[in-house]
């Protein structure tokens, strides 16, 4: 048994030495040494009285990867005489090493890792946690010990102390125990920040106990709702919230993790399922109202409402309270000023304080937002267009989305900054065209978030960045599926974790891309990661451009007439004069019959569910015939058909009304000639 040990030790001792250079993100400093450090048969854990919980979690590690059970804790700074096959992890703050960094010594007697904190020492388990090897084939009277980890030296820190993610809960809701998983998971590449966008136009996730109507009435979409139904939600009531409980947990799960949870109430726009609960916030004069959908303008809070501010101060005191972030993000982003300008009182407000502009209007409500949690001791984040407007009066944490410039713009006017520019950290975009996600932003591939490299900061700007964050904003959620959240994330994920935390010398594409393929992408299967992979070529098709006239119940607008679709005029698309009603229907007569493989109908904007159909069907009308055969539904507004006969015309139904949309996209058929 000793043989078959050492020899393991050796062929895993070379392979584990592999492994090390394969680490994720690639640590500051690592040294190989000589040998391996065999599981003992029991193994004891020495903690400081500050890691007892990171002591837990390793042997939880252990059990689950390898059910290995036989660990005894110990809390103690001291050390037994006899050392061999002992695991001592404690904080030692040193000058020489920055917060959250570590040291991790492997040797073949024992293992120690010392932590500048307690997130240090979280992160050297990470590390540690990524040199074991695979679990071996157990069978039951198997020993569990022979499991042999390198011996090695590293020596680590971050380069950036906010090293984040946005999870947008609000267009899609993740239930409480997907939203652990999903920490867990950004904790193992040692992401250090969850910034969860809790509310906004489709949905309200936070119970209150001072008004729980908004959780419980603005948590769902479509239905008997307020709030219609949109991004693929249509034809049911969706939706759910976190119960102050559930929160709760889910603090404390992230904390264990070196994460803290800095919550989202995104004000004053955005906030569309709030106001239709609550119609009130809004201006005086937009309470109408007939519900529409998408992005309508009566979604912005009222800056001259006192009783708002009382509002928001019940509410923010809960989120205050659940939350031990010291920052609260309240939001700012793309608000629309329209309400505002038709607002007397708002413009009463702009005139008393001599503002000109909206942008001044804003930071006056940002300002007593600002108030509100500067008396709860918390302190503002915000979005970049939420600085337009003058100095804000608490110090903000600004994150910056809408490109590097305003990053910049932000750090140099003096504000503490993340950085998270959507052309290189939003997750949502699409990986390649061919692939699920928006595109507002263009594609943004791994190697796009890996080569993000803080050109033209100067020095000073770059002493205010905090760090990077990258975005998973969730519209598309219900399109594409279960698995869509863990696709966009990764492996994307795994390459901002190195802008994060690794020092820009030491970062090179090709390397990462090494380390990903030799090692990281199996880790990331072990963890049951559904990451994305490259798509497999598409087949050469040839399209059919036959002639076609086109006729129904719809009218389309001046810009975007039917001729784009009777032209198929490439990337362009049709627009209606108003949304579908039950009944309305497409017409696409062929002047000649048209041999093809498949016709595919596209409403909306592509891969985006907004202007679409939302319900109804194709019928076919075959050459020959004089009736149309039903052949297919629509889903998410598209169809594919697949013709038995050469096709005289193509019909689509509606069945189901549009949600208030105030138009139809309507793109021009996809016809595939027969191969
Ligand atoms: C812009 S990023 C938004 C979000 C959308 C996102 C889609 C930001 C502050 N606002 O509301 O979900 O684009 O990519």
């Amino acid at each position: 048994m000793k043989k078959i040990a050492l020899l393991l030790s050796c062929l895993l001792g070379t392979a584990g030495l592999a492994a090390a250079q394969d680490l994720v993100p690639r640590p500051v400093s690592v040294e190989s040494r000589e040998g391996v450090f065999m599981l003992p048969s029991l193994l004891r854990i020495y903690h400081s009285p500050d890691t007892e919980p990171l002591a837990r979690y390793l042997a939880a590690e252990l059990q689950r990867l390898y059910r290995f059970e036989a660990v005894r804790l110990t809390e103690s700074d001291k050390l037994p005489s006899d050392r061999a096959g002992i695991v001592q992890i404690y904080t030692a703050p040193h000058d020489e090493m920055p917060a959250e960094g570590y040291w991790l010594n492997i040797s073949p007697r024992d293992m120690l890792i010392a932590g500048a904190d307690y997130g240090g020492v979280f992160n050297g388990i990470q590390t540690l946690l990524q040199l074991l090897p695979d679990a071996p084939p157990f069978c039951d009277d198997c020993r569990r010990s022979d499991i042999p980890i390198p011996c090695i030296n590293i020596s680590d820190y971050p380069r950036f102390g906010y090293r984040g993610m946005l999870l947008d809960v609000a267009r899609t809701f993740v239930p409480a125990e997907q939203v652990k998983r999903y920490i867990d998971l950004l904790s193992r590449h040692k992401i250090n920040k969850l910034h969860w966008h809790l509310t906004d136009d489709e949905g309200w996730r936070i119970e209150l106990k001072s008004h729980p109507e908004l959780a419980t009435v603005g948590g769902f979409r479509g239905g008997d709702s307020p709030i219609l139904p949109i991004y693929g939600a249509w034809d049911r009531k969706y939706g759910g919230y976190y119960t102050q409980d559930e929160i709760r947990e889910i603090v404390a799960y992230a904390a264990v993790r070196n994460v803290e949870i800095i919550p989202e109430i995104d004000l004053p726009g955005h906030s569309r399922a709030a106001a239709r609960v609550m119609p009130a916030i809004l201006c005086a004069g937009s309470y109408d109202t007939t519900p529409t959908n998408g992005y309508d303008d009566r979604n912005v809070w009222c800056v001259a409402e006192e009783d708002n501010y009382r509002l928001l101060a019940d509410i923010l005191g809960e989120v205050a309270e659940l939350f031990p972030s010291l920052y609260l993000h309240i939001g700012g982003d793309e608000v629309n000023s329209a309400q505002w300008a038709a607002c007397p009182r708002c413009r009463a407000l702009m005139r008393a304080n001599g503002y000109t502009e909206y942008p001044q209007l804003q930071r006056h409500f940002m300002d007593r937002v600002g108030a509100i949690l500067d008396s709860l001791g918390k302190r503002p984040a915000v979005w970049n267009e939420a600085i337009n407007g003058g100095r804000l009066a608490r110090e903000p944490r600004v994150h910056g989305w809408q490109n590097t410039a305003v990053c910049r713009q932000a750090a140099a006017t003096g504000y503490r900054t993340v950085v998270m520019p959507a052309q290189s950290f939003y997750f949502d975009m699409k990986y390649s065209p061919s692939e699920a996600g928006q595109t507002w932003a263009g594609c943004v591939p791994t190697e796009k978030v890996y080569a993000f490299d803080f050109d033209g900061f100067s020095p000073d700007e770059m002493a205010r960045v905090e760090g990077v964050e990258g975005a998973l904003w969730h519209e598309l959620g219900l399109l594409h599926g279960s698995t869509y959240l863990e696709r966009q994330t990764y492996p994307r994920l795994c390459a901002l974790s190195e802008v994060a935390w690794t020092p820009q010398e030491l970062r090179n594409w090709d390397d990462f891309e090494g380390r990903m393929e030799r090692t990281h992408y199996a880790r990331l299967s072990r963890m049951g990661i559904r990451y994305r992979t490259q798509p497999a070529p598409q087949p050469e098709e040839t399209l059919l451009t036959p002639a076609v006239t086109f006729s129904g119940t719809f009218r389309a607008t001046r810009t975007n007439p039917f001729s784009i679709v009777t032209d198929y005029r490439p990337g362009a698309y049709a627009r209606t004069t108003r949304g579908a009603r039950e009944g309305d229907y497409l017409l696409f007569r062929f002047a000649e019959p048209v041999n093809c493989r498949s016709i595919t109908f596209t409403s909306g904007y592509a891969g985006h569910p907004r202007r679409v159909i939302t319900g109804g069907f194709a019928e076919v009308q075959y050459v020959g015939d004089d009736t149309f055969r039903r052949c297919g539904e629509l889903s998410f507004g598209c169809v594919t058909i697949r013709p038995v006969a050469p096709v005289q015309a193509l019909r689509i139904v509606c069945t189901a009304p549009s949600n208030g949309e105030d138009s139809v996209i309507v793109h021009p058929l996809r016809i595939v000639a027969e191969p």
